[in-house]
């Protein structure tokens, strides 16, 4: 194994962002696969973080440094991971709802989106029921996918569902939910329509499913 991939973890895990990406950019350049790079550089090195600050051997400071880190360095992955000359085969609203901050998983789950030649726009983090609304009315999208990571957002979900259907759009779109506290059976009791526990499936399923309605 490249003993880059070590080393992109170590940076990433003392929140090093110039180093991480130019070690991202030498195993581009080495011609690792971008998926290598993302599951076992940057990932590796992000679980382990996610292990001390659950264990409180680190704290929120050291957490966002290496979550700003994670987001540098996946950003370079992007083209690599994107299907060459893709056409867009469909639009996905994407956000981290309303109270929530983490945008790690959402990125991975927009790059995968991405990857799999859908449009994603991208509402950023702390999005509430009326922003995606909106979204969609300016969009018109064929998807919706959010992210949640506290026990404490993950009822927003419920509520943006909520505000779909309140408009009478709920049935034009896909709801797909995910994040760490997510699971298929609080998708049912949301509505939505997909579960999926990581980005690359959630991509797949999103794909399948928008293909399937056209
Ligand atoms: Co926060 N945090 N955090 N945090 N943080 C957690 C989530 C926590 C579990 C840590 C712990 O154990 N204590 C805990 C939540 C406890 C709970 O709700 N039960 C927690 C807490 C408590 C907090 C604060 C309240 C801490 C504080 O301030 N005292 C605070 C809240 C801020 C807020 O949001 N309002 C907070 C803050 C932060 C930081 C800002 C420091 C930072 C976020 C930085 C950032 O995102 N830019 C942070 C981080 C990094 C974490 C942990 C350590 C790592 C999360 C992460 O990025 N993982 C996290 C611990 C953990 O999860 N074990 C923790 C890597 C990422 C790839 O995984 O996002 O799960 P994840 O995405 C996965 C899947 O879930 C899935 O795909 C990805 C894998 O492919 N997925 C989807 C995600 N979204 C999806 C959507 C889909 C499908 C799949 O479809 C649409």
């Amino acid at each position: 194994m490249s003993h880059l991939y070590e080393e992109i973890s170590a940076a990433l895990q003392r929140g090093k962002q110039n180093d991480v990406k130019a070690l991202v950019e030498q195993a581009i350049a080495e011609g690792l696969p971008a998926e290598e790079i993302l599951n076992r550089g940057l990932l590796a090195g992000m679980d382990v973080i996610s292990k001390q600050f659950q264990e409180n051997e680190v704290y929120v400071p050291e957490v966002l440094v290496a979550a700003r880190a994670m987001n540098a360095g996946t950003a370079l992955l992007k083209p690599l991971l994107a299907e060459a000359g893709a056409k867009a085969v469909g639009k996905v609203l994407i956000g981290t709802v309303k109270g929530d901050l983490h945008d790690i998983g959402k990125n991975l789950v927009r790059l995968m989106l991405e990857g799999k030649g859908l449009e994603a726009i991208d509402l950023g983090v702390d999005v509430s029921a009326e922003q995606f609304l909106a979204a969609h009315k300016e969009h018109k999208a064929d998807a919706v996918a959010l992210s949640a990571l506290l026990t404490t957002t993950m009822q927003e979900m419920k509520n943006i569902i909520g505000a779909f259907e309140e408009a009478g759009c709920r049935d034009e779109v896909i709801f797909l939910v995910g994040g760490a506290p997510i699971s298929e059976s609080f998708k049912q009791t949301v509505g939505a329509d997909i579960y999926t526990p990581d980005a690359a499936s959630a991509a797949e399923e999103c794909k399948k499913a928008i293909l399937a309605r056209k």
